[in-house]
């Protein structure tokens, strides 16, 4: 069984992850938190608090975030969470359960650590901002982290942010905070990223959405594919706001460890314009696991049957 506290920025693969987590037998999660990245606060929180009270077990706590990052996601990515967060799936009862923690975001993760007697394992699927400031208040928690499991960073020359002012060699969730991956690199976790070089093989398309359409008999199957309608598939090329099944690759990674390939670099971050948020390989640099392979097919067919439990 792992112990997992889930970060997450409340974006559409974000709070699929999330449903998702709910459903794994070989998962224990201990608390969840919401940072305002990718997504807004308030919803993402309601829609975290809703989803486990629809597709949860117990109830695990969530709390909000108050960090703040450097670089903005755009607008238009950020509606995504008030989508999720309105589906009338999630709105039947008319009443939220779960939990909500007074603290922030950080401050609840080191409280579920320090608790958890066995070692706890971190998902975080946006920036690493809360992980930052958690490992600057309370140094020792870092003994209790069996690993980081973070979606971020790629070390090829091509990421995914098209914004002024920067080259287009990063990855959104190391752009938005890149000083606190350098703060988390200077840590002595075991970090795990699923970095753009295999997120890349499991793009949204059309294929897949029919797929989820075909076995909407299946509640839970149906809720991914209600969810995955707010993101444009991948048709003819690549755009700016193309979808990939990201954050959702990285948490079937946590419960399925035969879906990804892995190979150790060393590494560092740039925190400098024009490249702020870039991964490059370095000799001295700081050891870490890359995934860079995945079986889309045994992957798809994974995340399938765990939506197909509900
Ligand atoms: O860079 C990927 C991260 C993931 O955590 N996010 C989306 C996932 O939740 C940012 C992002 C990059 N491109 C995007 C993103 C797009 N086209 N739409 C929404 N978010
Ligand atoms: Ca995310």
């Amino acid at each position: 069984m792992q112990h997992i506290y889930f970060n997450h920025d409340a974006g559409i693969d974000d709070l699929v992850s999330l449903f998702l987590l709910l459903q794994m037998k070989n998962v224990n999660l201990i608390g969840v938190s919401v940072i305002p990245a990718d997504g807004y606060a308030e919803p993402g929180v309601s829609a975290s608090r809703k989803i486990m009270d629809r597709f949860g077990k117990s109830h695990v706590e969530v709390a909000e975030s108050n960090s703040r990052g450097v670089h903005p996601f755009p607008k238009e990515w950020r509606m995504h969470t008030f989508f999720v967060d309105a589906l009338p799936i999630l709105n039947e009862s008319g009443k939220v359960d779960a939990p909500l923690s007074p603290l922030p975001a950080h401050q609840h993760m080191i409280q579920k650590i320090r608790e958890n007697e066995e070692s706890t394992t971190l998902l975080f699927t946006g920036p690493l901002t809360d992980l930052a400031r958690a490992l600057d208040e309370a140094p020792d928690i870092e003994d209790k982290i069996e690993k980081l499991v973070w979606m971020g960073g790629t070390f090829q020359d091509v990421g995914n942010v098209q914004e002024p002012e920067h080259d287009g060699t990063a990855e959104w969730n190391a752009y938005w905070d890149p000083e606190a991956v350098a703060r988390v690199w200077k840590s002595s976790l075991t970090i795990e990223i699923v970095a753009l070089e295999s997120t890349n093989q499991v793009p949204l398309t059309i294929d897949v959405r029919n797929h989820w359409a075909s076995l909407r008999r299946y509640t839970g199957v149906d809720f991914v594919g209600q969810c995955y309608a707010a993101c444009p598939p991948l048709v003819h090329i690549e755009t700016n706001s193309t979808y990939y099944l990201w954050d959702v690759l990285t948490t079937a990674s946590v419960g399925n460890k035969a879906l990804v390939k892995m190979r150790e670099v060393t590494s560092q971050v740039l925190t400098k314009r024009p490249s702020q948020g870039r991964l490059i390989e370095e000799e001295n640099g700081r050891p870490v696991h890359v995934v860079y392979d995945v079986d889309g097919k045994a992957f798809f067919g994974y995340i399938t049957d765990l939506a197909k439990r509900v």
